[in-house]
């Protein structure tokens, strides 16, 4: 495929005029993600009005006040509900879920784990930065154990969900995880997952270094990003290692795609045939 220059993809997606400069700290992920999502688009070559971008609320959850699709920035936690809603009325659009570890996993994760099961064609990219990065640095479901955070100033106790494994057991149709040092991986992903018809999570891990990684002596982006480099592995690296070496490493790559019966579809088969039956009923009567 044709490469497109970076200035067009900018100035076709990007609100660069209107909402810039963004509000992310220097070092975060979260431009790093924005960036592999508007290439994702440019790919597919998507007319800007194709597409809805969904947010819930948090440092993630800015994106779709940077690009120009139709947008909504919801409330914490019901991005998901939101985006299900668009996707019923209009299931033609393509619609981007853009959240946070808190957004979908704890306020929302009922709403997570339920269209992940219902098979509802989004497509869902979850920025796992560890922490509730807006808020100033209280824990999330997916923070570590032994971790600081404003509400574990003495070591996190609960155990983390793996989001890919959540997601997976909830049923979701393609589940995906990578981070923001593989940028060009997150883009093959999301692609793949903004094509794909069903339910899609792309999770990226991201670097939060002025709070999380302050917190918890991380040392600076680039140190994050290092370590994202090192320990975040690939399925078939991963598979490599004894139980012993796979210690503090987790594994990235496309754990699941597969195609089930989609939601919207489903829903429209089923007005379709209760009119034809309301029909017959009224033909009877005539
Ligand atoms: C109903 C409700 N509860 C709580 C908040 C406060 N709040 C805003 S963002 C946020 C957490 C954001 O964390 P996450 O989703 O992980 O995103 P990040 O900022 O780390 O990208 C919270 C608790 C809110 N806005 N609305
Ligand atoms: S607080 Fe963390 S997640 Fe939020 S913009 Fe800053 S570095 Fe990024």
């Amino acid at each position: 495929m044709q490469k497109i220059p970076q200035k067009i993809i900018h100035n076709k997606y990007l609100r660069h005029r209107k909402k810039f400069p963004h509000v992310w700290c220097p070092g975060c992920s979260n431009g790093i993600v924005l960036g592999a999502v508007i290439r994702a688009v440019a790919e597919l070559e998507w007319k800007r009005s194709d597409i809805t971008m969904v947010s819930g609320i948090g440092c993630s959850s800015r994106m779709p006040v940077y690009v120009d699709f139709n947008t909504l920035h919801t409330l914490h936690g019901r991005a998901i509900a939101f985006a299900t809603g668009v996707k019923l009325f209009k299931p033609e659009l393509k619609v981007i879920v853009v959240t946070g570890d808190g957004d979908a996993t704890a306020i929302g994760g009922n709403h997570f784990i339920h269209a992940a099961r219902r098979n509802i064609d989004l497509t869902v990219i979850l920025l796992n930065n560890y922490i509730y990065g807006m808020t100033g640095g209280q824990y999330s479901p997916t923070t570590p154990i032994g971790d600081r955070t404003t509400t574990t100033p003495y070591g996190n106790i609960d155990p983390a969900f793996d989001i890919c494994e959540l997601a997976l057991g909830a049923g979701a149709a393609f589940v995906a995880r990578t981070t923001a040092y593989h940028a060009t991986e997150a883009q093959t992903f999301i692609k793949k997952a903004l094509v794909h018809k069903g339910f899609s999570l792309v999770e990226i891990i991201c670097a939060c270094p002025i709070i999380y990684g302050r917190m918890n002596k991380k040392g600076d982006a680039p140190a994050m990003m290092k370590s994202m480099k090192e320990n975040i592995l690939s399925i078939k690296a991963y598979e490599k290692l004894t139980e012993e070496q796979k210690e503090g490493k987790i594994k990235r790559g496309i754990f699941r795609e597969v195609i089930k019966p989609e939601y919207t579809e489903e829903y429209d088969k089923l007005v379709k045939s209760l009119q034809a039956s309301i029909g017959e009923v009224d033909n009877d009567r005539t």
